[in-house]
């Protein structure tokens, strides 16, 4: 397949002003005729044809002007006609077999339903057309469908007509106003019911909600419905920003290869992030459907509105609403809590891919599938670029600079650079260095020392990016850190500054100090950076214990795990060191533990160790076995050191109150914790612990958190309680997938065995991406399963995409990541990953998906 490059960009040829589809609708065979006024851009160079993107189409008929083209011919799956004029109508006959289409891009049957997924490049597997984001167009959208089998028919905007006709058929007519890209097309018809609502806009504009879901999920919608009305609302008060359409429409689908998507008026989501109630959704999976109706609801603006010329300007919008979706749930519950979730997210996901096979700039200069840069980089990573220039600016600048964009580039196809240069000249930023974010891959390291020559404390700050595929020398980008200086006596700092580290090194100082500062840096995540600090294990203690800054709190406490784990995975460490550092990470857990002006939130993220993956990301040679060992060995050994502590917490937790309250969603936090702890000590007590749990269970939470610490042991009411889990959930598809994933993801030695048994359950499919990811993605995580030293664990991943290929290649792509790390691992494993890369990249017909994802990752 052919390299895409971000510099052959040229505006389309031509223009496509309107946009006509008539849709026939049958599971087997649906019958799309599309009408395209096209016209010449007077933007681009000219040319005698018009190139149509197709994907597998089946042509029908053409016609030009109603008659005869000049001429047209087919390259490769292109439609290509000949146009001799100024403007031209093309109408275009297609069928489709949606009940065929097991990709679930472009219209597809799901559970009896239809439904359209379009982007990036979805729309050309449903007519002949400029499937690129810059070509906007103005939508009329007519469905004819039987009525008893499809009674709800719906598309984007607002609907203009409906009526019945003959053969117990019915149709709608649908508009939008505000041009856009095909991406942006969607359709659903199905049997379903809505919740309704209303919002009224700033401007007074009444909008009509309605979230449509199949029968019997109503009741678990609410949370959705709030969801959205506060999204609405926090946008115009946030950004001032305002919903543009009569209705806003929301339906769920099981069969979803992404979370959700934007569609203009619109959204269709994955079931997964609309449905949620206290008896099937955990409270992590409240606050997850929360964020996503908010993502979605957001790109309204930053994505529809305004949206992207060409796919490698991606982060221009994903980065942005990710990073306003982030800002959004930080004033719905607890800021300091979601801000060091994120960074979890970004360091568990996307420090690795910035220092793998698969690095990419948050802006790529190309790309084979556009589906593979989906990424934590053009999400997380390009959300944290735009934070950073809102740190640098402040909120009110920043928000100058976003209104400035969204003014400048209304109803446009814009860039990145767009993006910079309306923040340059709205907030009054220059960023001419800072572009370098834009265009360098690579998680830089910032290194640090300290020291205090007579009364003035130095703080030493040098940078160093490391090289990646295509890019191996860097240059020094601007580094915003927020610091405070911390006196040792009172516990207390001056006041905090933010410092940019813009050039390889620079030297920063502070006057008036009789005594050598603690220096806190990188406060709130200021910078998506690693930061290594030449800082005694003492001062990592004071800071755990004093930092007024909750994540400066979070991350001293980590560094003070995670500089012992890694001592401790390379070996050598004589037991009276290991006892030493274990101790000083049991004192301050200790004091976190006792600390009452903590809430039980922020307390439950000072207790989560490092993970196994940001931790391997520390090592330059990862031993996935021997990281296990010593991060599970210190776990149990600070439930024994803390057991009394533990006992206390989860007796306390057990008795709070229930409800959605944060007090209550804090109290399961600490309470599903605290077993793990006590779990990895003594595993008979959290057995009766948790089946006590278990089987008192009024939540989800409780119910999963029981249950995933039941199935790490061995036992009885391991097997009862699974068995439990499953016959009361056999119906719930999502609950389902929650049992899948808890036994794939266990801390239980046999996992490989169990995996391989779960993946021949009648529950099981590759057909639904739901259920692969929750068998298979949990799968991926474990380090005694996925990375047993047989290897095993590699072969199953790579056997579900050699099987999933074909069926999904989208999804199977996603599965390759784990094995790219191969180079980072320690050389038996290394040997092993690579094998499986090599036996995926030998098979024949791989997908595109697959394909660039298999050779980027053997390198
Ligand atoms: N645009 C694809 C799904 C999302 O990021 O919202
Ligand atoms: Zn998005």
């Amino acid at each position: 397949p052919p390299t895409i490059f971000r510099e052959d960009y040229a505006p389309f040829a031509w223009l496509v002003p309107t946009t006509r589809l008539e849709f026939v609708l049958g599971l087997e065979n649906t019958r799309v005729t599309a009408t395209l006024d096209v016209e010449r851009n007077p933007d681009a160079d000219p040319s005698p044809t018009i190139r149509l993107n197709g994907d597998g189409l089946k042509l029908i008929s053409l016609e030009c002007d109603g008659g005869e083209c000049e001429g047209h011919m087919m390259d490769g799956d292109d439609l290509v006609v000949t146009l001799p004029g100024e403007k031209h109508t093309l109408t275009i006959v297609t069928e489709l077999d949606p009940g065929a289409n097991s990709q679930l891009m472009g219209l597809y049957a799901s559970n009896g339903m239809l439904c359209t997924q379009c982007e990036a490049e979805g729309f050309r597997r449903i007519t002949f057309f400029p499937d690129r984001p810059d070509v906007l167009s103005t939508y009329t959208v007519r469905i004819d469908a039987p009525e008893d089998q499809f009674p709800i028919l719906l598309a984007n905007g607002n609907r203009t007509g409906s009526g019945k006709s003959e053969d117990r058929m019915h149709w709608s007519v649908w508009h939008d106003p505000w041009p856009k890209p095909s991406y942006l097309f969607a359709l659903v018809a199905g049997d379903l019911v809505a919740r309704k609502d209303s919002f009224t806009t700033m401007g007074g504009k009444e909008v009509d909600l309605a979230i449509w879901v199949r029968d019997g999920d109503l009741q678990r919608t609410e949370h959705a419905m709030e969801s959205l009305k506060r999204s609405m609302e926090w946008d115009e008060k946030v950004f001032g920003r305002e919903y543009d359409l009569d209705v806003f429409n929301i339906v769920a689908v099981s069969d979803f290869n992404m979370g959700a998507m934007e569609n203009k008026g619109l959204n269709v989501f994955n079931t997964k992030y609309v449905l949620a109630d206290a008896d099937t959704a955990t409270d992590g999976d409240f606050d997850a459907v929360e964020g996503v109706i908010a993502h979605e609801y957001f790109h309204n603006w930053s994505g529809n509105r305004v949206t992207c010329r060409d796919w490698f300007q991606l982060s221009l919008k994903e980065g942005f609403t990710v990073l306003r979706d982030q800002l959004f749930s930080q004033d719905m519950g607890s800021a300091p809590v979601k801000r060091i979730e994120d960074v979890r997210i970004l360091r568990s996901v996307q420090f690795p891919e910035d220092s793998g096979p698969l690095a990419h700039p948050i802006r790529p200069d190309s790309y084979r599938e556009i589906s593979n840069f989906y990424t934590a980089t053009v999400y997380n990573k390009g959300a944290e670029i735009i934070r950073m220039m809102r740190s640098m600016a402040g909120e009110t600048r920043f928000r100058e600079g976003t209104d400035l964009y969204f003014d400048r580039h209304d109803g446009e196809a814009a860039t990145c650079e767009d993006f910079v240069k309306a923040m340059e000249d709205g907030a009054g930023l220059d960023l001419a260095q800072f572009r370098l974010w834009y265009s360098q891959a690579g998680t830089p390291k910032v290194s640090v020392t300290t020291s205090l020559e007579g009364s003035t404390a130095i703080v030493d700050l040098s940078q160093e990016i490391p090289a990646t595929p295509g890019q191996d020398e860097k240059q020094p980008m601007p580094i915003p850190l927020r610091i405070a200086l911390f006196d040792r006596e009172t516990g207390t700092h001056r006041g905090e500054e933010l410092i940019v580290l813009d050039k390889g090194k620079v030297r920063f100082t502070f006057d008036g100090f009789d005594t050598e500062p603690v220096l806190s840096i990188n406060r709130g995540f200021t910078a998506p950076v690693g930061i290594e600090r030449d800082i005694a294990r003492a001062d990592l203690a004071f800071l755990a214990a004093k930092d007024d800054d909750p994540f400066a709190r979070y991350e001293a406490l980590q560094d003070l795990v995670t500089g012992h784990l890694v001592e401790a995975v390379g070996g050598g460490l004589s037991d009276s060191t290991r006892d030493e550092a274990r101790r000083a990470i049991a004192d301050a857990l200790e004091a976190i533990l006792a600390d009452e002006a903590l809430d039980d939130q922020m307390r439950g993220e000072l207790l989560i160790l490092p993970s196994q993956t940001y931790l391997a990301e520390q090592m330059l040679v990862a031993d996935p076995g021997r990281i296990f060992e010593e991060r599970e060995g210190l776990k149990a050994w600070l439930g024994k050191a803390l057991a009394s502590n533990f006992d206390a917490l989860y007796e306390r937790a057990a008795a709070a109150p229930g409800g959605r309250e944060a007090e209550a969603v804090g109290a399961r936090k600490v309470k599903t914790l605290a077993l793990s702890y006590i779990a990895a000590a003594d595993p008979d007590r959290a057995e009766t612990l948790a089946t006590r749990q278990y089987d008192a269970a009024d939540t989800m939470t409780d119910r999963q958190g029981a249950l995933m610490v039941l199935s790490g042991l061995e036992g009885l009411a391991r097997t009862d309680r699974l068995a439990a889990f499953y016959e009361r959930y056999r119906d719930n598809p999502l609950a389902l997938d929650k049992w899948f994933a808890i036994q794939a993801s266990s801390l239980h030695p046999n996992v490989v065995e169990q995996v391989k048994a779960l993946a021949e359950h009648p529950d099981f499919t590759l057909r639904n991406p739901n259920r692969v990811r929750s068998l298979y993605m949990a799968f991926a995580g474990t380090a005694q399963g996925f990375h047993a030293s047989s290897g095993e664990g590699y072969r199953m991943i790579a056997d579900l995409i050699l099987a999933l290929d074909p069926i999904n290649p989208q999804t199977a792509a996603r599965f390759v990541p784990p094995l790219g790390r191969w180079q980072r691992m320690e050389p038996n494993r290394a040997a092993l990953m690579k094998e499986q890369l090599e036996r995926i990249a030998a098979a024949p017909k791989l997908s595109r998906d697959t394909y660039e994802q298999v050779t980027r990752s053997l390198g």
